[in-house]
């Protein structure tokens, strides 16, 4: 497979949501060697740096329902408009994070390149509120949904188009702890979710088979959101909003092989790595290592 270049872009957001330090989780993954594996894998790879994103601290939360709206706009505004050029140089962005919002920036821009986007949510959560629905006022918790085109007109409208992806296009793998009204938006909207259950019962290797076939159905290209909360918090303690009873660490890994091998993935991101609650560094490690293993990387 052609092995296009790949820049990575930090992205320290941590406005999305209440715990501090998942700003520094960018610095956290390349700390982790992101780049030395990419590189050993035969990619040309270049590092962006990060984003500016202001602290917390410097400004106020604005309405409780939407915490720190104008920033995150125009934080995700930056992020859409780096994304995008990126793609239009022929290079694969690969996105730092950082907390969930960020992926409203991140599938802006990717789909500012791409007529029909497919979209994987791997995540424990469905990230489906809206400012009405949400119980935190955390936008983290309504990026799929600002995607879709549900939410807040400053997020929906970023990068001057709306929706940015089809609930046809879009799968979520790995929930296990949805509110009421994203449940209703699921049904509504009729998205594909394999939750914990299907996991379960179809195994991963099924689940991805199922998976791939629809963001690649009609589409051309695919954007990946890895959640690390997707993961069992036994193998990635540090996140922010852990759920017990994730993806194991090698479901996830065979998961990031099926997509390497169908070849559909276009843009990725890998969020909500949060260091200050991590114990040395392991879900930045996990993180790395499921990025070898989009980026093709096999034991033979
Ligand atoms: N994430 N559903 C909860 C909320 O506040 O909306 C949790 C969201 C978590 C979001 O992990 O990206
Ligand atoms: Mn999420
Ligand atoms: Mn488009
Ligand atoms: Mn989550």
């Amino acid at each position: 497979m052609e092995k296009k270049p790949i820049t990575i872009i930090g992205m320290p957001m941590d406005l999305g949501q209440g715990r501090r330090g998942v700003d520094m989780g960018p610095s956290a993954i390349r700390y982790a060697s992101a780049q030395a594996l990419l590189q050993k894998l035969g990619y040309e790879v270049e590092d962006l740096g990060d984003l500016h994103v202001p602290s917390p601290e410097s400004k106020s939360a604005g309405d409780p329902k939407l915490k720190y709206l104008n920033e995150i706009r125009d934080v995700c505004e930056k992020l859409a408009e780096t994304v995008s050029g990126v793609i239009a140089r022929d290079r694969f962005p690969l996105v730092l994070g950082g907390d969930h919002s960020m992926a409203i920036g991140t599938i802006a821009g990717a789909a500012a390149q791409y007529e029909n986007m497919g979209v994987i949510w791997y995540d424990a959560h469905g990230d489906l509120n809206t400012g009405e629905t949400s119980p935190s006022g955390n936008i983290h918790g309504m990026s799929l949904a600002v995607s879709l085109g549900i939410g807040h007109p400053d997020l929906v409208n970023i990068g001057g188009f709306a929706p940015k992806v089809r609930p046809e296009h879009t799968v979520i793998i790995g929930a296990r702890e949805l509110d009421p009204g994203e449940r209703d938006l699921i049904g509504q909207l009729g998205i594909k979710v394999f939750t914990m259950h299907e996991i379960d019962r179809l195994g991963m290797a099924r689940v991805m088979e199922e998976a791939i076939g629809i963001v690649s159905n009609g589409t051309d290209g695919v954007h990946l959101s890895l959640d690390l909360d997707g993961l069992d918090p036994k193998d990635a303690p540090g996140v922010g909003t852990p759920v017990p009873g994730g993806v194991t660490y090698r479901e996830s890994h065979l998961a990031m092989e099926m997509l390497a091998e169908a070849g559909i993935v276009t843009s990725a991101e890998f969020v909500e790595v949060n260091p200050i609650l991590d114990r040395e560094n392991q879900t930045a490690k996990v993180a790395v290592a499921l990025m070898g293993s989009v980026f093709g990387q096999k034991v033979l």
